[in-house]
């Protein structure tokens, strides 16, 4: 991760103290909901001529080029998820044990889901069905739905815009083919671009002064920045600035952008080799899209409570996307594994929420963490049928003067032995089917 070394530590002692807030939640819900949902592939990359291959994959589209992106495009026309319901999504994300959402406000093909004054293309303009419904400010209405069950507000936000005139895309690299957008390039006609600079700011001001507080501001679309291929400087850090006059807890994710605007950093769909110790979150999804798929096999819980674990254990937060569905519902297997995984935190989320990172961080069987004095070790089962043995070796080497079972506080005896610790787990642990971990509790 090339922003790790660039990550500047922000001078403001608020945003440092947010910043421990943010390590402390561990887990957020991430959603890829759009006009997109409708097609069931992917989330705007169907737009793109380079990414055709495999975005479009099962598309019935007789057409090319400008026709195919304009089906696309009228995507809008048939958006009317008349099964959304905010406040069911947010009582399922509270059970899951989820501590925060992020949600697409705007994806790569510019459609906004919320009001906003800068363009028709939107959730509530008068092409889409939905515009007349009473939650089609979508942004609103699922904001205030997650803030009442005390979750904090991500907006995932895209820089780039494929329907704006004002953005600029070309496949420079491969042919001629191009992304949407008009053949302007931004050096030779800087007031369009300063039109594009507007039209972004205003929409992420609207974002992050209408809209209640909001916690993170997580820009997506790296490549759009000065030293990027065309690109030019797209000036956020402005914006930013500007909303921490109302929002001075704001912190932003400008990902792969490094310096000061790059408070988080978010891998995508991968868990760092090691730990890091710089905020960071990673962004991994349920089934194999981060938008809503028909088909979608979704990972079983037991591998996303491990999932959880490990980037808990190398010091991250884990942002689980799940993309709803067109007509406004969750995917019924999300639905029951959110509520597995909070059954599970239930328990044993004292070893997740407000932890920090202790050697030695993870190996395949253990993850480790701390909270004040106290070390807990979550010993991982990879599937139902791992034996389960009544000795169990942790590789901590530090002192221990006690060892307790997480669940039912059984006090565990316990060896030191070379590199380790061995402990004896109570006959009640030792079942016919292996938990999805066995969780210690350790003092010295
Ligand atoms: C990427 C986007 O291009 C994907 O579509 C998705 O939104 C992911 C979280 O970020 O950069």
């Amino acid at each position: 991760f090339s922003a790790k070394d660039e990550w500047v530590k922000p001078e403001d002692p608020k945003l440092q103290e947010r910043l421990e807030w943010f390590k402390d939640q561990k887990l957020g819900f991430m959603m890829h909901w759009g006009t997109y949902s409708q097609l069931g592939v992917v989330e705007s990359w169907a737009l793109s001529d380079e990414d055709a291959e495999w975005s479009r994959d099962g598309i019935d589209w007789d057409v090319d080029g400008e026709e195919l992106k304009q089906q696309y495009f009228d995507l809008n026309k048939t958006f009317n998820p008349v099964r959304f319901q905010p406040d069911v999504w947010a009582d399922l994300a509270a059970e899951g044990g989820f501590k925060y959402l992020i949600f697409t406000t705007k994806h790569h093909d510019g459609f906004c889901m919320w009001d906003t004054k800068t363009t028709d293309y939107k959730s509530t303009g008068a092409d889409t069905p939905f515009h007349s419904h009473k939650y089609a400010d979508i942004c609103k209405h699922l904001f205030d739905a997650f803030r009442d069950k005390g979750l904090a507000i991500a907006t995932y936000f895209s820089k780039a815009d494929w329907h704006t005139p004002y953005y600029w895309a070309p496949n420079m690299e491969r042919g001629n083919k191009t992304w949407r957008g008009p053949s302007y390039n931004p050096k030779e006609h800087p007031e369009l671009w300063e039109k594009f600079v507007q039209f972004t700011h205003e929409q992420i001001m609207e974002l992050l002064t209408k809209y209640g507080r909001i916690d993170v501001l997580w820009l997506d679309a790296g490549w759009v920045r000065e030293g990027s291929r065309v690109w030019q400087d797209i000036r956020l850090g402005e914006v930013v600035d500007r909303a921490r006059e109302q929002q001075p807890w704001l912190l932003s994710a400008d990902r792969t952008v490094g310096g000061p605007y790059e408070n988080i950093i978010t891998p995508e769909q991968t868990i760092p080799e090691g730990p890091m110790d710089v905020p960071w979150e990673s962004c991994i999804t349920m089934g194999t899209s981060f938008s809503f798929r028909y088909e979608d096999k979704y990972k079983p819980t037991r591998q996303l409570v491990h999932i959880l674990l490990e980037v808990v254990a190398k010091g991250g937060n884990l942002a689980l996307n799940v993309g709803p569905q067109p007509d406004g519902r969750l995917p019924e297997g999300a639905i029951v594994r959110m509520k597995e995984m909070g059954a599970w935190m239930k328990t044993y989320g004292e070893a997740v929420y407000g932890t920090r990172i202790c050697a030695p961080y993870f190996t395949k069987q253990c993850a480790f963490t701390r909270k004040g004095d106290t070390v807990y070790c979550s010993y991982l089962y990879p599937s139902d049928n791992t034996p389960v043995k009544e000795n169990v070796f942790i590789p901590y080497t530090d002192a221990v003067g006690k060892v307790e079972l997480v669940g039912t506080n059984e006090v565990l005896e316990f060896n030191r032995v070379e590199d380790g610790v061995s402990i004896t787990l109570p006959l009640s642990a030792l079942g016919d089917k292996a938990p999805i971990a066995h969780v210690f509790r350790i003092t010295a």
